[in-house]
């Protein structure tokens, strides 16, 4: 697992030079904008069920044969496996926003899950759109002025976005 600090350190150790100019000037920025990234993982971390409960109504809402008898959100412990997993999943994007690096996404949950729900039958582009769902929400949420120090996120909206998309491109 890495972070953005530890990325540039092992990028510039496998050159074997001193971090450049850019690097520095890549991690002052990450320093400064410290704050901005706290509160976007706030905004998820706080509101977390909100979320996942959002995206699971638009889900259902959108593919009514998931829960439906023969569908692979039914009965209950199927859509209790169903919520746990998008939790899962947006921890670990949680995870990446605070580290600014998606290798914890990646390593921890992403490698091989795709596969995983291929085995179980789970439809993987189901999920891959709950994914998507939780994006909307959570961007939202990360979007929303109220409580914090208003400001220009545009450019940490988009990198928390590329989580999401990640994450729903592994699976799909
Ligand atoms: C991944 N999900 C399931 C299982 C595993 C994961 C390993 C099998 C074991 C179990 O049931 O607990 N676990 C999960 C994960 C990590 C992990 C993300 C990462 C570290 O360790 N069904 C749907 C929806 C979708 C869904 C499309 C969006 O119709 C999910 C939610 N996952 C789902 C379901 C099961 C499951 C298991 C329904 C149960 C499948 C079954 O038992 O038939």
């Amino acid at each position: 697992m890495q972070d953005a600090f530890t990325r540039a350190i092992v990028s510039a150790d496998l050159r074997g030079s001193f971090l450049s100019d850019t690097e520095v000037a890549q991690l002052s920025s990450l320093i400064a904008s410290g704050n901005k990234r706290l509160d976007a993982v706030n905004a998820i971390t706080g509101n977390a069920a909100d979320i996942i409960s959002d995206a699971a109504h638009k889900l259902f809402a959108e593919q009514t044969d998931l829960i439906r008898p023969g569908g692979n959100a039914y009965p209950h412990r199927r859509m209790a496996a169903c919520l746990r997993d998008m939790e899962i999943i947006l921890r670990y994007i949680s995870y990446a926003v605070l580290a600014g690096d998606s290798s914890v996404l990646e390593d921890r949950c992403l490698n091989g899950l795709k596969e995983t729900y291929l085995a179980l039958g789970t439809p993987t582009r189901s999920v891959a759109r709950g994914v998507q769902l939780m994006k909307e929400a959570a961007l939202a949420k990360v979007n929303d002025p109220s409580k914090v120090t208003k400001g220009d996120c545009s450019a940490l909206v988009n990198e928390v976005a590329t989580y999401f998309d990640k994450a729903a491109a592994a699976i799909a």
